[in-house]
């Protein structure tokens, strides 16, 4: 019985969950930092700063900083006496990359974080999993390692990874990189501040970077070599997620904590949201619906997606899992609403009712924004009609990324019979009766918000307490909704579904 704490730093806040493992589990306190309204002074309305080349995402990891340290006042003003908490653990937005000229040590208690870690950036600004600026490495690394790089990494070159953009760096700021000693994910790098001291990188996010070995689960020395000189003496330790990074600073005493207690290696939000949310369990998969949509799944063996969109990233309760990450999700959603100029009410419910399953054939390629699955840099929309009522055109986005969902999830040669969704859209009853249909799977709807922050609370618990992610699910997951499918739409959407894979190939044709 015990009180762990998980941090959750996303692409656009900082959220905190306590949960209490006695007396059957409830949340404890929780409290967030939205970074574009609370911190108006980092100038990064959506978590990101402005930059003139649209492919260029980055942001100041001193706003992450800033947004912890806000997180943890507010959680420490919530009432809840932080002395309480038996460990710790966070989440962090995949991918990113933070570039020190110094090693992170015991932290000095008269100064802020941004403050005393300032001096010991290289890189004033860290590229996030947005950015999309390094085809030209990618292919580079696609030249040199072919699909070795997939078959031994779990992923090819893919853009957002940190490998291409540690090499973009390294050859565009020669200097800078000399001046780097250690390369850290966003998750590595908070957690060496809570530690005040180095900490490791855990298998689930480091296999987002094009550069771990999951044959061997080491870094790959002649991937490093090649991305960037040196670089293998620059990366922290590999480590498995049940692994203690080390003992709270003294300077978060200032909240209440108690100094020294266990602070578990963090992890990515996708591996944290697999066991948050439940679905560890293989049969089982998770859909979040959020500003981007990601599928994903535990794997009873390794395998990687012949198609190259998926991914292979550690699995926290132990193996593997996949992940493929769907850029246009809410963002697109939200995208056709406007543009009909209609209400979210209209859009979730009347417009389904006033349609039926299979809409015509209608197809619709929401590629608002460059996306990943599949690779698309040039965005744009496609549609396979050219007539629509605007009900027409709202089935014909949900039932195509719902359709796009279970393509590029079927390299895994699962039959997923239970799926769990999380995140805004999963309100939308409609949307979960065109996915339970499409997948012929009963969708279960958590209402746990933050599963990220959750699945690093349960971290934190399964290490400290010896709960297993089954345990801590029951008692802090279960579902609040079940949405059966209806056999009676399997063979509409098994033909819709090739429809889409033909019109997908077309419209979408491989750009590296
Ligand atoms: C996963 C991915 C995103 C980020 C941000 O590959 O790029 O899900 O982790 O949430």
């Amino acid at each position: 019985m015990g009180f762990y704490l998980g941090i959750d730093v996303s692409t656009q806040s900082v959220k905190c969950i306590i949960i209490d493992t006695g007396n059957g589990g409830r949340v404890a306190a929780e409290s967030s930092v939205n970074f574009g309204r609370d911190l108006p002074g980092h100038h990064s309305p959506n978590g990101f700063l402005f930059n003139d080349d649209p492919l260029v995402k980055q942001a100041d990891p001193l706003m992450w900083l800033d947004g912890m340290e806000l997180a943890l006042e507010r959680l420490a003003g919530s009432g809840f006496d932080l002395a309480l908490i038996d460990g710790i653990s966070g989440s962090g937005q995949q991918h990113g990359s933070v570039y020190l000229r110094k090693e992170i040590t015991s932290l000095m208690p008269g100064r802020t974080l941004a403050e005393q870690i300032k001096p010991r950036l290289s890189r004033p600004v860290a590229p996030i999993w947005m950015d999309r600026s390094t085809t030209t490495e990618c292919r580079e690394l696609d030249a040199k390692f072919g699909s070795r790089l997939q078959r031994d990494t779990g992923s090819p070159a893919s853009e957002r990874f940190t490998g291409p953009q540690i090499r973009k760096f390294a050859r565009t700021e020669p200097e800078a990189w000399c001046d780097t000693c250690r390369v850290h994910l966003v998750s590595s790098f908070l957690c060496s501040v809570l530690c005040g001291g180095e900490a490791p990188i855990d298998f689930g996010d480091g296999a987002g970077m094009n550069l771990l070995n999951l044959r061997t689960l080491r870094w790959d020395p002649e991937i490093a070599e090649f991305i960037a000189p040196g670089l293998l003496e620059k990366l922290p330790q590999v480590v498995p997620s049940a692994t203690v990074a080390g003992g709270l600073d003294r300077w978060f005493g200032r909240f209440g904590f108690r100094p020294g207690i266990p602070v578990i290696v963090w992890s990515g939000d996708n591996p944290n949201s697999l066991v948050g949310s439940g679905s560890a369990t293989p049969g089982m998969a998770g859909i979040s619906l959020g500003t981007s949509d990601t599928f994903f799944a535990p794997m009873r063996d390794f395998k990687t997606d012949p198609q190259g969109c998926g991914h292979v990233f550690g699995n926290p309760a132990g193996g593997f899992m996949s992940l493929i990450c769907f850029t246009n999700g809410s963002l697109a959603r939200d995208a056709v609403r406007r543009e009909k100029n209609v209400s979210w009410e209209f859009f979730d419910c009347d417009a389904l009712r006033e349609t039926s399953p299979g809409n015509g054939g209608r197809l619709l390629l929401p590629y608002f924004e460059p996306e990943s699955t599949p690779p698309v840099v040039v965005p744009g929309v496609r549609r396979n009609y050219i007539h629509a009522t605007p009900a027409e055109e709202i089935r014909a986005i949900l039932e195509s990324q719902a359709l796009s969902l279970r393509l590029h999830s079927s390299w895994q040669g699962e039959e997923f019979r239970r799926i769990r969704l999380t995140g805004g859209a999963s309100k939308s009853a409609g949307f979960r009766q065109i996915l339970a249909d499409v997948f012929q799977a009963e969708i279960e709807t958590i209402q746990v918000s933050n599963s990220a922050g959750l699945g690093a609370a349960f971290r934190a618990a399964n290490v400290v307490e010896a709960l297993d992610f089954d345990q801590l699910a029951a008692m802090f997951s279960q579902p609040t909704e079940f949405t059966v499918p209806n056999p009676a739409n399997a063979e509409i959407y098994r033909e819709l579904g090739e429809k889409f894979r033909e019109f997908e190939a077309l419209s979408a044709p491989r750009e590296r």
